[in-house]
């Protein structure tokens, strides 16, 4: 039971780098499906036309709803038929076992920086689902009339990667398909890499040294090198501590912030 994905962009050749590494060895493993698809051959003009400028005049263009809904229909059909049929996408993946075989639509994630925040928490919602599938807009937009007719048609997310602009969303695709597939079941050899993680329990990772034990004048600290796993372990909860009330204070009451900084400018 694999996780299925469609991808529906104006730029396929966008998406090439999950061919590689742990998520193309999950593709090859029958793990993940991925389906990418052209925006563009789901239009009807000699200029495979997909977008088109603003209603009350602005800068930029918008994408028109047309293609959009008709590259949704195909994705829904194409992926409830849960068959190994040729798509004519060139992805040559094994659609027969795929979980959406059982699913009758998709959750539809729309990448934007006007979304929801993408945490690990949406992270690991999303690996539990059957069936996901992206449309990547051009930061300008993708019509409001797409979102309704969607919304009424299967599940949507806005998604956003964090306060700032990208062009479009498939460099955000990349991140979340990245972060979900790691979640699967078989996708990362050991499974308590998975826990030891930061975001997994609300705080940073240790900081993480190896051989040799002195270089460039650096010493690895002492505690590391003692052998005493009690200790040790309660060096590197304190750095964690540290390190988030540094780098992310966000994440931490208000109070623990000061303490553990006060704690700091002490030694
Ligand atoms: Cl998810 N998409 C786009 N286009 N820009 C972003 C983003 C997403 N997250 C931050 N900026």
């Amino acid at each position: 039971s694999s996780l299925r994905l469609d991808v529906v962009t104006i730029f396929p050749e966008y998406l090439s780098p999950l061919d590689l590494s742990l998520i193309g060895k999950a593709r090859r493993d029958g793990l993940l499906d991925l389906h990418v698809h052209d925006l563009r051959d789901f239009t009807h003009d000699r200029h495979r036309t997909v977008d088109d400028s603003p209603y009350g005049g602005g800068a930029g263009m918008v994408m028109k709803p047309g293609p959009w809904a008709e590259a949704l229909e195909h994705v829904v059909a194409q992926g409830s038929a849960g068959g190994a049929e040729g798509d004519g996408d060139g992805d040559g993946a094994a659609a027969a076992d795929s979980a959406a075989a059982g699913a009758r639509v998709p959750t539809l994630i729309v990448p934007g920086p006007g979304g929801e925040p993408f945490t690990q928490q949406i992270a690991r919602e999303l690996a539990d689902e059957a069936w996901l599938a992206f449309a990547c807009g051009r930061y300008e937009g993708i019509d409001e009339r797409v979102y309704e007719w969607a919304g009424e048609r299967m599940p949507v997310r806005v998604l956003s990667l964090g306060d700032y602009v990208l062009n479009g969303g498939e460099v955000a695709v990349l991140a979340m398909v990245e972060a979900v597939a790691r979640l699967l079941p078989g996708v990362i050899g050991n499974a308590e890499s998975l826990v030891e993680e930061s975001h997994e329990d609300g705080l940073l990772e240790y900081p993480v040294y190896t051989k040799p034990a002195e270089w460039d004048g650096r010493a690895v600290p002492d505690v590391l090198l003692g052998g005493n796993h009690r200790a040790i372990a309660e060096w590197r909860h304190e750095q964690r501590l540290q390190r988030t009330a540094e780098r992310r204070p966000d994440l931490l009451p208000p109070t623990a912030v000061s303490t553990v900084l006060a704690d700091l400018e002490e030694r």
